[in-house]
């Protein structure tokens, strides 16, 4: 199951009560106060990590707490503190305030730490309250509660390039050649429910992240289909990839759906529909009238985009797009990096 918001609320430890207690033994009279501090209660962290893909995992615990410290104990011993709980969350988790709905975390890549609740310091035990005037003091802190909040996680898949495109037009297909990953391939529309990743190995140890997400129809943003909602998973993305079918199976035609789905990216978000796009003409081994390749690639020659034509079943041009992809994403790499070097 793809789950992409959850609630959670978390709440840390609260820290134990100090102790009061004197120490006694035989021969040492009025031994003087020896009651320990409480522990710490445990905070509660959340830790971004790539393994995951999805916060499924919170719809089963949308509650999560950490352990409280001990109490202080005589012979000025202090209670253990609780354990800090960790709660790890994919890369691209957004972590907002449910109540103010204040963004608190973006977490853009894995190892990255947030504390969201902090545990509650212990109490101090009557050893700590000794003085001049009070040698016996018979008194000794409560611990603090630990902090509680309930948070709105919301995820923002992380991915290099994005696959967009109808339905059926082989996104799916294409990212299961070219990567480990194996989402489910079938002939009709809407068979991928969720995004999908893929790791492309490029060799050299050069790889990129590609997301394959759900296809899109007129309407997408009415909620037409399965809407536009998934659209955010690529709203990261550096380069988008626009597949269009070149069959001429579904008897559609191709510069229309080019033009359609264009059209619902510019109605999610102009950022969306800004970014660099390679356009990628699939089944090319199914297609009878070449026509259909020359009109796309005229019409998108005016927008200025490169048409690449492939095949993932004999696999012809898939090695000169992912080429394409590799130098659009150096390419990017290196102006992005240029000014920083203009600086030293
Ligand atoms: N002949 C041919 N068929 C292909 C090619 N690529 C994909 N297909 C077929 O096209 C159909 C749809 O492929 P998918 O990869 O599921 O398409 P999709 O774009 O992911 O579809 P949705 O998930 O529904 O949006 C399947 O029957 C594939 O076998 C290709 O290069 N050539
Ligand atoms: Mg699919």
């Amino acid at each position: 199951m793809f789950v992409d918001e959850a609630l959670v609320k978390v709440r840390a430890g609260d820290g134990g009560r100090g102790c009061v207690a004197f120490r006694r033994e035989k021969f040492v009279p009025r031994g003087g106060p020896s009651g320990g501090d409480g522990g710490n209660g445990g905070d509660v962290v959340l830790q971004s990590t790539s393994r995951l893909n999805t916060l499924t995992h919170f719809r089963y615990q949308p509650e999560q707490m950490a352990e409280n410290g001990r109490h202080g104990e005589g012979s000025n011993r202090t209670g253990r503190s609780g354990r800090e709980l960790v709660l790890e969350v994919p890369a691209g988790t957004l972590v907002y305030d449910a109540e103010s709905g204040e963004l608190l975390r973006d977490f853009d890549g894995p190892g990255q730490r947030f504390l969201a609740a902090l545990g509650g310091r212990g109490g101090r035990g009557n050893t700590r309250f000794k003085s001049s005037t009070n040698r016996a003091p018979r008194f000794a802190e409560d611990g603090l509660p630990g902090q509680e909040a309930t948070l709105r996680l919301r995820l923002k898949l992380l991915a290099d390039v994005g696959l967009v495109g109808f339905p059926n037009v082989g996104k799916s297909t294409l990212i299961s050649v070219v990567s480990a990953a194996r989402p489910k391939v079938a002939d009709y529309p809407f068979t991928t429910l969720h995004p999908n990743l893929g790791v492309v190995d490029l060799g050299d140890f050069e790889t990129f992240v590609m997301a394959d997400i759900p296809g899109l129809i007129e309407g997408a943003h009415e909620g037409h289909g399965l809407g536009d909602r998934f659209l955010r998973h690529i709203e990261r993305t550096k380069l988008l990839v626009h597949m269009v079918d070149l069959s001429d199976a579904d008897g559609r035609d191709c510069v229309e759906d080019f033009e359609i789905v264009e059209r619902e990216l510019r109605s999610f978000s102009s950022a969306l529909a800004s970014k660099p796009r390679i356009v990628a003409g699939s089944k090319l081994d199914a297609m009878q009238d070449s026509g259909r390749l020359e009109s796309l690639r005229t019409h998108c020659g005016t927008r200025g985009l490169e048409v690449k034509a492939i095949s993932s079943v004999t696999r012809s041009g898939i090695r000169d797009l992912l080429e394409c992809v590799r130098r659009r994403l150096h390419e990017m790499r290196n102006s992005a990096q240029a000014p920083l070097e203009e600086g030293n």
